[in-house]
């Protein structure tokens, strides 16, 4: 049942998971999916490394430059504000009813930093008040799993032992917007279980779910 004094709109939806878990081919299989079926969709991801900040970032993780880890902590945080310039492009998709596919978000920026060993909650500020995705699917792997898949391509964060940190972190941030879906499962098995959590989302959001903020 719909209220007419919420406003339709497309669904924020961020995927997250290790490296290697699988996401970043996950999240163009529901684009293209959910395209098929006549939902606008867009394809997004952070870090985006073709902006100014992206490609001091893409160096750092080439190990082309070496950067203090809070600075680096920041720019991939300033990587995301980017996104919300001027006329805030991504409420603006959203409104116009476009559902957002985001290959990382906020969550990574906490994971993957903390893991280095900063401040748990120094790392959440410089992300508050992003817009607070609708869904956070996390594809859940063992590092070791991940590590068999063809080994790492040798980024700056791809090691067994920092990836075990990571994981560590993500399972601090889990929040009640977190769906777990095993990442070692057929590929076809995660994708239709993502499918039907988006689908489910999609609904609500054409319902007028309200936007929230970072941190919820
Ligand atoms: P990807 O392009 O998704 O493979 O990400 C590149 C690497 O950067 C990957 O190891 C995850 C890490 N990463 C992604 N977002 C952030 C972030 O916001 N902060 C930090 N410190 N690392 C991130
Ligand atoms: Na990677
Ligand atoms: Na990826």
């Amino acid at each position: 049942q719909s209220n007419p004094n919420l406003q339709s709109r497309g669904a924020l939806v961020v995927l997250e998971g290790l490296d290697r878990s699988g996401k970043s081919s996950q999240c163009s299989e529901i684009v293209s999916y959910l395209q098929s079926i006549g939902l606008a969709t867009e394809l997004w991801r952070f870090p985006d490394r073709d902006t100014a900040v992206g490609k001091m970032i893409s160096a750092y993780l080439s190990n082309e430059s070496n950067l203090d880890d809070h600075t680096i902590h920041l720019l991939f945080s300033a990587n995301r504000w980017e996104k919300r310039d001027k006329r805030s492009l991504m409420e603006e998709k959203l409104k116009a009813g476009t559902t957002l596919i985001v290959d990382r978000y906020s969550y990574s920026g906490v994971a993957f930093s903390s893991a280095k060993g900063l401040d748990f909650n120094w790392c959440k500020v410089p992300e508050t008040g992003l817009l607070a995705p609708d869904i956070v699917l996390y594809l859940d792997i063992t590092p070791e799993k991940a590590a068999e898949r063809g080994g790492y391509g040798g980024e700056r964060y791809e090691r067994l032992d920092f990836q075990r940190k990571v994981r560590e972190k993500y399972q601090d941030l889990q929040d009640a917007s977190w769906k777990i879906v095993d990442a070692c499962l057929p590929m076809e098995e995660v994708q239709k279980k993502l499918r039907e959590h988006v689908l489910e989302l999609i609904k609500a959001c054409q319902n007028g779910k309200p936007f929230s903020h970072l941190w919820l």
